[in-house]
């Protein structure tokens, strides 16, 4: 498997851009990364304390901060969490007008010295976002993804775990839609070690984890009060890079532009895709019950009003 050969580029050097650059580092998963923001001297310092790590973790690479997107020239995969969070008592729609403002100037440059990059897309709200970045770079809908349910997934995955009292790696389960209240955590097709959950919790206890995943960034940002989560973020996209980097083929929740999939068309939500060397791969469709698309139409709906504001 080809490993090693690629640039990553991060856009925002704050709390999930960093998080990201350190799984990055730790999983060896390419030759350069490039960390960037407006903030003078802020990448620089985080690239060179990061770079200091290479001994003890076993980086090869070359890792840099900077200011100037012409070192972000010719990377394969651009991560852009440039934008602000939120604060206790903000909804992720609060973020929308500053963050798209953001979001379009950092696209522009990236996507001018990428041309054929991939864009992973975490600044929120991210369905919008997403959006905004395919419109700005023009690029194909292939090469312009989101990541929320890496992370949503790894919640109810977590959550589930922690019921049961088994290990979190033995669940599987996705959640799919928009990344906000109307989220779709599937009850019907997790499991846990292939024994569907619903076989082994109760209603109540299985309505209490879908509401728990739903609010489970609401429940960090409550207690940090000054930011949101940032390291399990910032490892869901590595794990969304790291596909495209080595062409892993694996598949997972992303936000994905739909043309027809599951009913949807014109809009970024989060369906499960196959991720390799050209971004989505393709998307994975499969038929849901009339209760889950009832559910997911409410998160097209909450998107597309996302989107309108924009003014894209
Ligand atoms: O699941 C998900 N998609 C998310 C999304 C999970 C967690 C956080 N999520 C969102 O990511 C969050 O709501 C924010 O919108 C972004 C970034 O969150 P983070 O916690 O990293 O915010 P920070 O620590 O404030 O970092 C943002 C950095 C900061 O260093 C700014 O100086 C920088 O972005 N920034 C810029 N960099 C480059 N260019 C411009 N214009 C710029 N503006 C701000």
């Amino acid at each position: 498997m080809e490993t090693k050969s690629r640039k990553l580029t991060i856009i925002g050097a704050g709390a999930v851009g960093c998080a990201a650059a350190q799984w990055a580092i730790s999983r060896n998963i390419c030759e350069e990364i490039v960390l960037v923001d407006v903030v003078e001297g802020l990448a620089v310092g985080k690239a060179l304390d990061l770079s200091q790590a290479a001994p003890l973790c076993g980086f090869t690479g070359n890792i840099i901060g900077t200011s100037d997107y012409t070192l972000t020239k010719d990377s394969d995969v651009i991560i852009i969490t440039a934008g602000l969070a939120r604060k206790p008592g903000m909804s992720r729609d609060d973020l929308l007008e500053k963050n798209v403002q953001i979001v379009k100037e950092v696209t522009q440059k990236a996507a001018q010295n990428s041309p054929s990059a991939c864009f992973i897309v975490i600044t929120n709200p991210i369905d919008a976002m997403v959006y905004t970045v395919f419109k700005v770079s023009g690029f194909p809908k292939n090469k312009v993804v989101g990541m929320a349910g890496v992370l949503d997934s790894a919640r109810y995955r977590t959550f589930i775990a922690k019921e049961i009292g088994v290990a979190p790696k033995d669940v599987s389960a996705l959640v799919m839609g928009i990344h906000g209240d109307f989220m779709l955590p599937l009850v019907r097709l997790a499991t846990v070690g292939g024994i569907p959950v619903s076989e082994l919790l109760t209603q109540d206890k299985i309505d209490a984890i879908v509401k728990r995943t739903q609010q489970a960034g609401a429940e960090i940002v409550g207690h940090l009060k000054t930011g949101s989560a940032f390291v399990t973020p910032g490892l869901s996209a590595i794990e969304m890079a790291q596909s495209i980097l080595n062409d892993e083929k694996r598949i997972l929740p992303c936000a994905a532009y739909l043309e027809g999939e599951f009913g949807i068309s014109g809009v970024f939500l989060g369906v499960p895709v196959i991720l390799g060397k050209n971004g989505v791969e393709k998307i994975v469709e499969f038929e849901l019950t009339s209760e889950e698309k009832a559910l997911l139409s409410k998160s097209v709906e909450a998107v597309k009003k996302q989107v309108e504001k924009t003014g894209l």
